[in-house]
């Protein structure tokens, strides 16, 4: 194992990583902007190294300052974390060129998986099902892939090969970036111009392809471990069909699938992660239609944040794990030995306003009681008299909810939204507790659209 581990990172997973590092009795080094001097994982960790003001460009991204922060405190691991550096292959290779374990898979991984086109192709060898496009029509061939698409003419052939409504998905995108619906010819042309446009702006890379635009269905992420001795397992998978603006609000696991859809994209799963040789903690998403239809998205090469809800159900703790796997620890377990056992969900508890469109709510929090009891966790770095800042994303906690039943997990997540007082910024809690009331909430009746689509959240 790792003697001394630097967290890239902030908020509440770098507490979350600390709080693996300090089980497994590995020394960690928090990174901090200047806007986080006060935060709780600096406080938690055993060494700190400011790297910079508070713009993420400045400190968080900035790969030369954190690799020097790992080398002035000899720490031989990084950790991403969630977001920031977490799946940049620059950064993993960085790592390697210093003689740093980069703490997730390899930078040829996280690049392929990064290109979304890349990506797909990598995935279709093993027989995952994507969602129709360009390469399924008369005009390619079943296993290929269709490359990016070049021309105007090139994509409205394809959109009407396809039938409309599609979706035009920048290459370089993922995470519900750079992709837009069009519904016929005219939208198509010029949304094409536009998603190019702006992919090239937002991440250097004009590439865009076309996808079928599949409406009313469920986002389900299943969750996979591999370790460097030819080990794979899944953990089950997640429904993350709450999100606003590709922000995810609830999470839950497992999903209301039936077993012979779960058990299909399990081996799609395992299959897929094989192949290309992957080596960590990581995520596949899938579009799944009420028949059963399921469609490969796209795969995260990182430690999600709604890891925690499948750590609940599996009792594994995912952090240490990934750490182990990271430092050539074998699975001590297999697919037989893992079994998902009951129901947990997650509500994101943001700094923000639900009343105002989700708008940011930063400011200090003069109130903070967290709930508790039977069922509850709660992973947060908040703490009375934080002051929440303007400058970084708003989540302030994870409130999951375990129960034997999905019943049992809503009456938990109830009373603990319902326990949970934060004062001095609004947050998400009002809109969670009118999500747990929802008719087709808890009838299980919810897909992407769910937040357009529903009258009473
Ligand atoms: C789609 C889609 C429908 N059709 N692609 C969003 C996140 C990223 N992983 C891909 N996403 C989607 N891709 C096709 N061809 C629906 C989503 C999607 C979504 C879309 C609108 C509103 C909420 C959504 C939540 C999850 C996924």
């Amino acid at each position: 194992m790792f003697k001394k581990v630097l967290i890239a990172n902030r908020g509440e997973i770098a507490v979350r990583v600390i709080r693996a590092c300090r089980e497994l009795g590995v020394r960690t080094v928090a990174v901090y902007s200047e806007a986080d001097r006060d935060s709780l994982h600096v406080q938690l960790a055993d060494e700190q190294v400011c790297i910079g003001p508070h713009q993420p460009a400045r400190s968080y991204l900035n790969i030369p300052a954190v690799i020097s922060a790992a080398e002035v405190t000899n720490a031989d691991a990084i950790h991403p974390g969630a977001g920031f550096l977490a799946e940049n292959a620059q950064f993993a290779e960085a790592c390697e060129d210093c003689r740093i374990t980069f703490v997730g898979p390899s930078a040829e991984n996280i690049r392929t998986m990064g290109d979304k086109v890349d990506a797909r192709k990598a995935v279709v060898k093993s027989g995952v099902p994507l969602v129709p496009s360009s390469s399924s029509t008369r005009r390619r061939s079943r296993r290929n892939v269709q490359e990016v698409i070049e021309t105007e003419e090139e994509a409205l052939a394809i959109a009407r090969d396809i039938g409309y409504p599609v979706m035009i998905k920048a290459a370089a995108g993922g995470g519900g970036r750079g992709m837009r619906a069009a519904h016929n010819d005219v939208s198509l042309v010029a949304l094409f111009r536009t998603t190019r446009a702006e992919a090239e702006a937002a991440f250097g890379k004009p590439d865009v392809y076309i996808e079928k635009l599949i409406q009313h269905a469920k986002h389900i992420e299943f969750q996979v471990l591999a370790d460097h001795h030819g080990n794979v397992v899944h953990l089950g998978e997640r429904d993350c069909s709450i999100q606003r603006k590709h922000q995810k609000l609830v999470e839950e696991t497992p999903s209301l699938l039936d077993d012979k859809c779960r058990d299909e994209m399990a081996r799609h799963v395992i299959r897929a992660t094989r192949s290309i040789g992957y080596r960590s903690v990581g995520t596949i998403e899938f579009l799944v239609e009420d028949d059963g239809s399921h469609y490969f998205l796209e795969m995260n090469t990182r430690i999600q944040v709604e890891h925690t809800i499948t750590e609940m159900v599996t009792g594994l703790d995912l952090v240490k794990w990934q750490l182990r796997v990271a430092a050539g620890d074998e699975l001590e377990f297999d697919q037989r030995d893992i079994r998902g056992r009951g129901h947990a969900i997650e509500c994101r508890v943001n700094a923000e306003d639900p009343a105002q469109g989700f708008a940011p709510s930063p400011g200090t929090l003069t109130q903070y009681r967290v709930p508790g009891g039977p069922g509850i966790r709660v992973d947060s770095h908040a703490y009375l008299g934080y002051a929440v800042s303007p400058f970084y994303d708003s989540l302030l906690g994870k409130l999951c909810a375990y129960g034997d039943t999905r019943d049992e997990a809503i009456a938990r997540m109830r009373r603990g939204l319902d326990e949970y007082v934060v004062e001095g910024v609004h947050t998400t809690i009002p809109f969670h507790r009118r999500v747990m009331d929802d008719p087709a909430f808890v009838a299980g009746n919810v897909h992407t659209d769910f937040l357009e689509t529903s009258a009473s959240v």
